[in-house]
């Protein structure tokens, strides 16, 4: 893990961009960054080309159309993995992940278990001690807190904060991680990636983290996006309950006892 890679997915976030890369520059230098932008219509794609242009260590990644968060991550995690960055992080633009907590999300990776274990992936997590969230309303802490729970509950995973988009994986658990089978382009992305970080047996640490809301632009969460979501999630908690029990070793096997993503 000499080559830290922090990936930051854009869509018309020019009053965002550069101060978020060069946060996250200051706070862990040796970490590269690649900036995905979908083609945004506000000229986030040239603010991005004049960062790399300026810094060796700034990449990006110019994406046609826009085409999801999802998307975005598998074509940025493609990259990474051709170029033997590890580990591999995933970062907002908007400011809600805030870069100076990236050095406990990768001290995370390197820290053993009681059982010796290093985990494959570090969620930072605003749903365990020490986790917080800053300027959201009494109502969005609600709907988030009760949608991560029941995913978290229907698809068995053994993590507080399933929909959490600030995450680092070490290179080879994003190998071993199934990419393929993940189709989720957009909103609920973060729970299939988790969901097959867990089929694939992966381990997985939470960090607290201040999750911080957007100054600029609006959200996009909505109640229609809620049901949405925990419809999908409910279709795969179902599938793989079906899967279980027409295959009963493949969740109760001797890889039982390791604490799954
Ligand atoms: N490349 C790319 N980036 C995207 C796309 N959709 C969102 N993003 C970026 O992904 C990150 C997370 O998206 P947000 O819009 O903040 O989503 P959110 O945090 O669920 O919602 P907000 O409440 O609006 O902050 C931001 O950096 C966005 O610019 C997309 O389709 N393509
Ligand atoms: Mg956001």
């Amino acid at each position: 893990m000499t080559r830290p890679l922090v990936v930051i997915p854009t869509y018309d976030e020019r009053e965002n961009l550069a101060a978020i890369v060069a946060r996250v520059r200051a706070a862990v230098p040796a970490a590269s960054v690649l900036v995905v932008d979908d083609n945004s219509p506000d000229g986030t794609g040239a603010i991005a080309d004049g960062l790399a242009a300026a810094d060796a260590s700034v990449h990006v990644l110019h994406r046609r159309a826009k085409n999801g968060l999802g998307a975005a991550y598998l074509e940025a995690f493609a990259w990474a993995l051709d170029r033997d960055f590890d580990p591999i992080v995933q970062l907002d633009a908007d400011g809600s992940h805030l870069p100076e907590e990236l050095p406990s999300l990768l001290e995370a990776l390197q820290t053993t278990d009681a059982a010796g274990r290093t985990p494959d992936l570090a969620i930072g997590s605003r749903w365990v001690p020490g986790g917080s969230i800053v300027n959201w309303p009494r109502h969005r802490e609600l709907l988030s807190r009760t949608g991560s729970a029941y995913a978290g509950w229907i698809l068995r995973l053994p993590v507080r904060d399933v929909t959490a988009g600030y995450r680092a994986f070490r290179a080879d658990a994003l190998r071993d991680l199934h990419l393929e089978l993940v189709h989720t382009l957009g909103y609920g992305f973060q729970v299939d990636m988790l969901w097959h970080a867990h089929e694939a047996g992966l381990v997985a640490v939470e960090v607290p983290v201040t999750f911080v809301e957007r100054e600029h632009g609006h959200s996009k969460m909505s109640i229609g996006i809620v049901l949405e979501a925990m419809a999908r999630v409910t279709a795969w908690g179902v599938g793989s309950w079906f899967r279980r029990r027409r295959q009963p070793a493949r969740n109760d096997g001797p890889a039982a006892s390791r604490s799954r993503a």
